[in-house]
């Protein structure tokens, strides 16, 4: 099954100019705005995701209170692991959880060895296609897609973890079984994103959310080269249908990967807190268009406060390549206003600082 986006012909082109730097943030639909906990209350979260309508509202929500610039469709990384053939349920007060997690190399047959990615994620397509009209072109949105190694680790650990020990385990046990493992998610990805961009999305972001738990050597062997070959091969197809989406990635925790990062095809590489913006500018030497990196925890500071931390960012990271929005996603506990004044104090300070270039 496809699904295929067909503009109508009023939507405007998504490359407007902006006088502003544009922002949006990761979670940006979720647990801190009183409509999604009213919308989720009592719906199991992956029938959510399996309801187009209902990601579409959800993705939404949060631009009909704040001025983001851009969408992030409604769903979660933990899809592809369902499509292999996994059950994962999402468990109140624990999070993802996968009843049955793989132990050792021989339960890699228990995967789905050529997954029908139109016929097992076309929900997620359709909700895209929907979205993208509702959304009459007044922002892009967004596709996403988790990184190998972050899904990897989900579908040894069985859920969140602070160690990843058990899916470590198989980097140093099970190399081989590893890289068989992560190829296999590779080319679902690669489908799964080509696929989002068919159904209407007009930028894709990768999250390698698990990556700071590897270090330089395993990150270099078991992240970076899927990373690569993800944005070469949906570059490389696109590229043959005359089309091109940028492709932002975001590998969580693993500063010292910048500069490979921003050569490895993504058009722009995700920052958390943990790295000073302007020595990633230094870094990435302007090869690249940068992304974040607010702490999402000086969303918990007065107002005033989170003005001047926004000033300071972008400062920083300079108006021109840049993308603001925090480090990582937002939490649920934070007050949907303090959302608003990031937003608000982003396009406030970059405005004045683009009218005095
Ligand atoms: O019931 C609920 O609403 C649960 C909270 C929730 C939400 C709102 C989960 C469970 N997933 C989501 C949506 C989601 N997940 C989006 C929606 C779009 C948006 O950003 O607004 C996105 C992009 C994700 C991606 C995702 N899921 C990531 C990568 C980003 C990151 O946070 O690093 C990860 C790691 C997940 C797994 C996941 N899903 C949900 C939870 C609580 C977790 C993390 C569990 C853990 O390992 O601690």
């Amino acid at each position: 099954m496809t699904v295929t986006y067909c503009a109508p012909k009023e939507e405007s082109h998504p490359c407007v100019y902006l006088p502003h730097v544009p922002v949006w943030c990761m979670r940006q639909a979720g647990r801190y705005l009183t409509e999604f906990r009213e919308f989720r209350a009592g719906k199991d979260f992956f029938e959510t995701c399996q309801s187009p309508e209902a990601c579409c509202e959800l993705t939404l929500q949060p631009l009909r209170r704040f001025g983001f610039d851009a969408a992030i469709i409604f769903s979660d990384i933990l899809v592809i692991p369902q499509a292999l053939g996994m059950d994962v349920q999402m468990v109140a007060g624990k999070g993802p959880t996968f009843p049955e997690p793989l132990k050792e190399p021989e339960d890699l047959q228990r995967l789905t060895a050529k997954v029908d990615v139109g016929k097992e994620l076309g929900y997620v397509f359709k909700a895209i296609t929907l979205t993208r009209h509702k959304i009459e072109g007044k922002v892009p949105l967004i596709g996403f897609s988790g990184a190998p190694w972050t899904l990897m680790s989900y579908m040894i650990e069985g859920g969140g973890s602070n160690t990843h020990s058990k899916a470590k385990r198989w980097l140093y046990r099970h190399p081989e079984a590893s890289h068989m493992l992560l190829t296999m998610l590779t080319d679902v990805i690669v489908e799964y994103l080509l696929g989002q961009v068919a159904a209407g999305a007009q930028a894709l972001q990768v999250f390698e959310s698990h990556a700071g738990i590897l270090g330089p050597v395993h990150f270099n062997e078991y992240s970076l080269p899927y990373l690569r070959d993800i944005a070469r091969r949906v570059k490389d197809e696109l590229k043959e249908a005359g089309q091109d989406v940028p492709m932002i990635v975001f590998a969580k925790d693993a500063h010292y990967a910048v500069e490979d990062l921003s050569q490895s095809h993504y058009d722009v590489v995700g920052l958390d807190w943990t790295i000073d913006p302007q020595s990633a500018r230094e870094r990435t030497g302007g090869k690249v268009s940068l992304q974040g990196n607010m702490d999402p925890c000086a969303l918990y500071a007065p107002k005033e406060r989170i003005s001047d931390i926004v000033k300071k960012m972008l400062e920083g990271f300079g108006t021109r390549g840049y993308i603001a929005n925090l480090g990582h996603g937002v939490y649920p506990d934070m007050d949907p206003e303090n959302v608003g004044a990031f937003v608000e104090a982003v396009h406030q300070h970059s405005k004045q600082m683009i009218k005095k270039i």
